[in-house]
């Protein structure tokens, strides 16, 4: 009788695990391809070599890039170099990335920039919030744009309890904002058996010098944030749902549910067109691929355009689309006068004119 309980227990916990890879295939998309959506004319971005995670174009057409992220488990073209953040004026008739000079007295060594977002103040400074693991730690560093030389101040380092697993921030005042854990946890072996269970452990928190809080959860792995136009509206990516939420903003920084627009896709970063209202998102096809790098199978791009997400039906329309043998791992997409720019966790980034 013990030796039947064994095996029976046995089969039990191995019915769960196969259940439970079974599951997370789907929620990586493992078995999807994609067809192509090709654009007539874009190119190559000269000097990003080694990803473009998030981009942030400012309303005067400045586009923010960061640069050389180093994530666990995910692909790296230069393990050893620091991250950068790369500036690009799109109102250039060839825009060019150039690096950004960062101010002394920040440990640009350890810089690993992830999700960035800007923010003009009442008096047109522009502040630039990045994302940063040092030491795979969770830190959201807070610059000054200086116009005149094209470069950072660093103004100061915001470290927090609730900001654990940060994956992208939105700006919301000139020290405050909303950020996304992508995770519960932040060691690696940690974050992959959340992954594996499929616990919806991830959330969202407002954070300002009086007060920080979660405002948002039951996340599988919450991602891009962003935020409507008329700034009344919080959209929130999660990655392994494959779904975009909408959430009201309230006086009190507190977000409640609207709705959900479900895809077919591992969505990354959004951009808001502030002239229509359009949400862009980068995203993975194939969150499989974006994992297990392989050079003969990479990781592929995918470019949705959301119209109308507060509709009864909002138009969702494929505006790229590539396996891999171009860009790499899609991650962002952001539009400014009939420009478009793409950007990659871990690979290029492609400028295209639409
Ligand atoms: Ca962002
Ligand atoms: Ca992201």
């Amino acid at each position: 009788m013990g030796k039947l309980l064994a095996v029976a227990l046995v089969g039990i916990a191995a019915a769960l695990v196969v259940e439970r890879l079974l599951t997370l295939r789907n929620r990586l998309n493992a078995s999807r391809e994609i067809a192509p959506v090709t654009l007539p004319n874009c190119q190559l971005i000269k000097g990003i070599e080694s990803g473009s995670e998030d981009i942030d174009i400012l309303p005067n057409g400045l586009a923010f890039i960061s640069s050389g992220l180093k994530y666990p488990g995910i692909k790296s073209f230069a393990p050893d170099k620091p991250g950068e953040i790369f500036l690009m004026d799109l109102n250039e008739d060839y825009p060019r990335a150039v690096e950004m000079r960062i101010s002394r007295g920040f440990d640009l060594a350890s810089f690993n920039p992830h999700g960035i977002s800007t923010y003009v103040d009442k008096d047109d400074t522009v502040y630039l919030f990045v994302v940063n693991h040092p030491h795979q730690k969770s830190t959201v560093e807070l610059f000054k744009y200086v116009e005149d030389d094209n470069s950072l101040v660093h103004l100061k380092t915001i470290q927090h309890d609730l900001l654990t697993s940060v994956n992208d921030v939105v700006a919301v005042g000139p020290d405050s904002f909303y950020a996304t854990n992508d995770h519960y946890f932040s060691d690696f072996i940690l974050m992959f058996l959340e992954m594996f269970l499929g616990l919806t452990w991830s959330n969202v928190v407002y954070y300002s010098p009086k007060e920080v809080k979660e405002v948002a959860a039951g996340f599988y792995s919450a991602n891009g944030i962003n935020i409507s136009p008329d700034r009344k509206f919080i959209y929130i990516a999660d990655i392994l749902d494959h779904n975009v939420h909408v959430m009201e903003k309230h006086a009190n920084w507190n977000l409640t549910h609207v709705k959900k627009l479900q895809l077919d896709t591992l969505v990354d970063n959004l951009s808001v067109e502030p002239s229509t209202g359009d949400i862009w998102t980068g995203c993975h096809p194939n969150g499989m691929k974006l994992l297990y790098h392989d050079l003969e199978n990479p990781a592929a791009s995918e470019v949705l355009r959301i119209q109308n997400i507060l509709s009864e039906e909002p138009v969702v329309t494929r505006v790229y689309a590539d396996n891999g043998s171009v860009l790499q791992g899609s991650s962002v997409a952001s539009v400014y006068k009939g420009k478009l720019l793409i950007g990659t966790v871990f690979h290029r980034a492609l400028y295209c004119e639409l």
